[in-house]
């Protein structure tokens, strides 16, 4: 008799994130401390309330060599601040490992930084469109639209996941939105902008 993985089969929703028997990881706004730039406008939103972020949804049907992880991703529109809605984002933890994001409603971006070059590179992330995530990238998904950002995340059982480096000094780039456009400009630099009012963060 051929023997039948758990969850080989699965149906999803992107709407409400959910995947038929699996388990849903809830980003508060009060779990993303420190990953948004704008301090200040974190600790004055937390103040009022702490929305859901974002949702995943995994699926781990095997375990081992060769198997593969997915997950529902949603995240909620909206900004803290100039900077929009956002992922943690991590390294994997086994460094070689690539992933797969395929996009499926919304509109949104995936900001990749190589961890041994430090360089920055930012992608769409829309329906229909599938972004390929090399080893060695710290990854982070960003919603720049109105409406709900959903895609799935396909990875190596063996990936695992490393969040230290979001913990130590974050991305070098950040997505805010200036003059109404998504636009990415150095931390430092927005940072500073955001000392001195009336001050441009856009790279002139
Ligand atoms: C896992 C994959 C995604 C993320 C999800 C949430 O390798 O990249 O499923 O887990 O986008 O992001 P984060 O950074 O909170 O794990
Ligand atoms: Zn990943």
């Amino acid at each position: 008799m051929i023997e039948r993985l758990a969850q080989q089969l699965t149906e999803f929703d992107p709407q409400s994130g959910v995947i038929e028997g699996a388990p849903i990881i809830e980003r508060r706004l009060s779990d993303l401390r420190g990953s948004f730039a704008d301090r200040e406008a974190y600790e004055t939103t937390l103040a009022e309330a702490d929305p859901v972020i974002y949702t995943v949804a995994l699926v781990e049907p095997a375990q081992g060599e060769g198997a593969l992880h997915y997950g529902l991703g949603r995240i909620v529109p909206g900004r803290i601040g100039a900077e929009y809605y956002l992922t943690k984002g991590h390294l994997h933890a086994w460094r070689p490992a690539a992933e797969i994001y395929v996009g499926l409603s919304g509109e949104g971006a995936m900001l990749l930084e190589d961890e041994r070059s430090g360089e920055s590179r930012l992608l769409s992330l829309l329906p229909n469109s599938v972004v390929y995530v090399p080893g060695f990238s710290a990854h982070r998904t960003i919603n720049t639209g109105s409406t709900l950002l959903t895609y799935l995340g396909i990875y190596s059982a063996a990936a695992g996941h490393d969040y230290s480096f979001i913990a130590g000094r974050n991305f070098r780039q950040v997505l805010v939105e200036l003059d109404g456009q998504p636009t990415l400009t150095e931390r430092s630099r927005f940072l500073a902008s955001l000392q001195t009012p009336g001050a441009n963060a856009r790279h002139e």
